[in-house]
């Protein structure tokens, strides 16, 4: 009897434990698979990332009446929405050097600048593969008769806003004919046609073509607060010439450009603009913001000045009259006509006819 009762027991213990190791079995086999399964979606996620990289979109973009050399997809949008989103690109580029050796004593051809840039797009456009840009930004640079100076700051100024991590594209406002020149409302003309251009731009950067940055610190971006860069120039001794200058270098966003009207189009000839940009900023309750000046450095290439470019002798009064002019002077009255649009390899070359200065008032 009890030989029986110890065999039943035996019988059952076998049993349990057989049972246990299928369990087991059946156990393993489940992670196994979901390891697996895993595993796939970890491959085929970086298969898409990696051809997302490799792929231009076919969403080109051209500029009205010119003929785009090659596919150019629209900066940022490289990536269709089946795809992984890139991560946001950090606050401060991860890639930057610092200062850096500004000299315009060797020769410079557009060819090597050329060579050097591939990655710039036609109409010199450009956007980081690796990271979303937090910016998009268009650079505008009043142009006329310049193109030895275009060429160096061209050399120098892809790279840098390459490290900077923005995507940007290059705009030559150039002035068609030969009567007085006028900076500021060639740059007015500039920030409309890059809004026909490409109709979402964050930031609009105004440079001369003259100035090349020494330090890559210096962002080309917008802020909170209207931007001042060219803060230390070595025609200045790196310093600010005055508390209310500027000059040379500036950006504004868009909201901060409609806030102050846009740009004076009644400076013709050379100086006061800049003054008066710096009075509609404070006039309209914005202050500007500069780099610290041991980074907004900046090499300028020595010139003469130029012809129909003469300094502006009403310059002084002018600059007195902001709070009452800059209401109906400005981008809402702006007036020119656009000659031609062309993309070239490392910049888009937009021409207006923006007129010329109103003939002076016969005296007596
Ligand atoms: C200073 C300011 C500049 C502007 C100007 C007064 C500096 C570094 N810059 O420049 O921002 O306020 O005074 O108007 O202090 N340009 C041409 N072709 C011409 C004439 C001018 O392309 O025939 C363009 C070019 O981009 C040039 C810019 O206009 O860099 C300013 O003219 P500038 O370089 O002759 O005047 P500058 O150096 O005194
Ligand atoms: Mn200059």
């Amino acid at each position: 009897m009890t030989r029986l009762l110890l065999g039943v027991t035996l019988e059952r213990v076998c049993k349990a434990v057989l049972l246990l190791c299928l369990l087991h079995f059946v156990i393993i086999v489940i992670l196994y698979f979901d390891v697996y399964a895993q595993h796939l979606a970890f491959f085929s996620r970086f298969n898409s990332r990696s051809s997302a990289l490799a792929q231009p979109s076919p969403n080109a973009s051209r500029p009205h009446g010119t003929e785009a050399p090659g596919p150019s997809p629209q900066p940022g949008a490289n990536h269709s929405s089946t795809q992984q989103p890139l991560p946001p690109c950090q606050e401060v580029p991860p890639g930057l050097v610092g200062r850096l050796l500004i000299e315009f004593s060797s020769p410079m051809s557009m060819e090597r600048v050329q060579r050097e840039n591939p990655e710039v797009r036609a109409g010199g456009k450009y956007a980081p593969p690796d990271c979303q840009p937090r910016q998009k930004v268009a650079i505008l640079i009043p142009f006329r008769h310049r193109e030895h100076h275009l060429r160096y700051w061209l050399h120098y100024l892809h790279p840098i806003l390459r490290r900077q991590k923005v995507a940007y594209s290059i705009y030559i406002i150039n002035q068609y004919g030969e009567d007085t020149f006028n900076r500021a409302k060639l740059l007015n003309a500039g920030f409309l046609e890059a809004l026909r251009d490409e109709a979402d731009y964050d930031c609009f950067i105004f440079s001369d073509v003259d100035l090349v940055p020494m330090d890559d610190r210096n962002l080309y971006r917008c802020y909170e607060q209207p931007r001042h860069f060219a803060v230390a120039m070595d025609k200045f001794s790196f310093r600010l010439p005055y508390a209310g200058y500027f000059g040379g270098v500036s950006g504004l966003s868009r909201s901060q450009f409609l806030k102050i009207n846009g740009f004076p189009n009644e400076y013709w000839g050379w100086g006061g603009e800049d003054d008066d940009i710096f009075n509609r900023i404070s006039l309209n309750g914005m202050k500007v913001s500069r780099p610290d000046s041991r980074i907004g450095r900046y090499r300028m290439i020595k010139h003469e000045r130029d012809k129909h470019n003469e300094p502006n002798p009403q310059r002084f009064t002018k600059i007195q009259n902001t709070k009452a002019t800059m209401k109906r002077d400005g981008i809402s009255s702006l007036q020119y006509q656009l000659v031609e649009v062309t993309r070239w390899p490392l910049y888009t070359n937009i021409t207006v006819d923006i007129g010329k200065p109103p003939p002076r008032p016969a005296r007596g």
